[in-house]
């Protein structure tokens, strides 16, 4: 289950975080940058392709056990046409470190290959763990270190030495893992981070997100309300508001108890109550 994450980033925090990220970026060969599979446009941030500048970069599609297993092929593939190197995966249950080692070494040949035509024996690579709040990025390195290596707390400008966490003789991670902001000017992106509870709820509109879920699995996931609510067939957001509602006996006076039934739809999507959901397409993102 995903805590609620109270992301709150100031300009003071994300001028801090970049230039930290700068400073740990040069000291690395390849990134591995983590995305939540159930959304992998809008977990991104924007802003690591120019600060990662010409790196090799790896992308991990997280959770991969709580995304709609077809919508992940789809995004992998659409990824990997953008020319990316992509792993989905369920950071808690799959064994991965072979596979991170040979993704890392395949990304880094043309360094590694640079290194050998000079007599130089090529170096462990050095890999850094980058992304937005609770996308996974301390499972990550606490699963492959098999301790509790990285800190969890994210407490910006405290300076530390490096520490590296030795994975295979050919491949070590920094334990400090680069965590990004999300984008949140687009509304779009704020619902569907808010979905996954990487928003505190204080700053999205409840009704509305509600909305926006309802709407997307109404249009996706034809018979998903009907089969998890047990309702009978709806027709649309309203409809289907009603019929849950009723059936679970939310109603004051009467009417329906909307706060009630809006509480607990947010706690059932956020519970996984539905399944595995994917929350946007790879062909979205235009409009993203
Ligand atoms: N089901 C599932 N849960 C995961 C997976 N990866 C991480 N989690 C859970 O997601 C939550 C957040 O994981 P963290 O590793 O703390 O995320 P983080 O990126 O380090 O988050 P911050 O430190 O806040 O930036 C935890 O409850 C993890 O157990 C995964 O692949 N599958
Ligand atoms: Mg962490």
């Amino acid at each position: 289950m995903t805590s609620p994450n109270p992301i709150q980033w100031f300009p003071g925090h994300m001028t801090k975080a970049k230039r930290q990220m700068e400073e740990n970026l040069k000291k690395v060969d390849l990134v591995i940058e983590i995305r939540d599979a159930r959304i992998p446009y809008s977990s991104k941030n924007p802003m690591l392709e120019k600060l990662i500048q010409n790196k090799p970069r790896l992308i991990i599609l997280s959770k991969r056990d709580k995304a709609d297993p077809q919508m992940t092929i789809r995004w992998t593939q659409a990824l990997e046409d953008e020319q990316n190197k992509v792993l989905a995966l369920d950071l808690i249950r799959d064994s991965y470190k072979k596979t991170l080692v040979s993704f890392s070494n395949e990304l880094c040949k043309a360094l590694i290959e640079k290194q050998k035509r000079r007599g130089i024996r090529p170096r462990a690579l050095r890999a850094m763990v980058c992304g937005i709040p609770n996308v996974g990025k301390s499972t990550m390195i606490n699963t492959l270190a098999k301790r509790k290596a990285a800190q969890t707390a994210d407490r910006p400008g405290v300076t530390r030495s490096l520490q590296w966490i030795k994975l295979d003789k050919g491949l070590e991670l920094l334990d400090t893992p680069g965590v990004l902001w999300p984008k949140f000017e687009d509304p779009q992106i704020g619902m569907r981070l808010a979905l996954l509870g990487s928003i505190r709820d204080e700053v999205i509109n409840r009704d509305e997100l509600v909305h926006y879920a309802l709407d997307w699995l109404l249009k996706k996931h034809e018979g998903l309300l009907e089969r998890v609510y047990q309702i009978e067939p709806v027709d649309d957001v309203w409809d289907a508001m009603k019929k849950i509602a009723l059936k679970r006996g939310y109603l004051q006076k009467g009417e329906i108890d909307q706060e009630r039934l809006i509480r607990s739809l947010i706690k059932d999507i956020r519970n996984d109550v539905l399944g595995p959901i994917t929350w946007e397409e790879p062909y979205d993102r235009e409009t993203a």
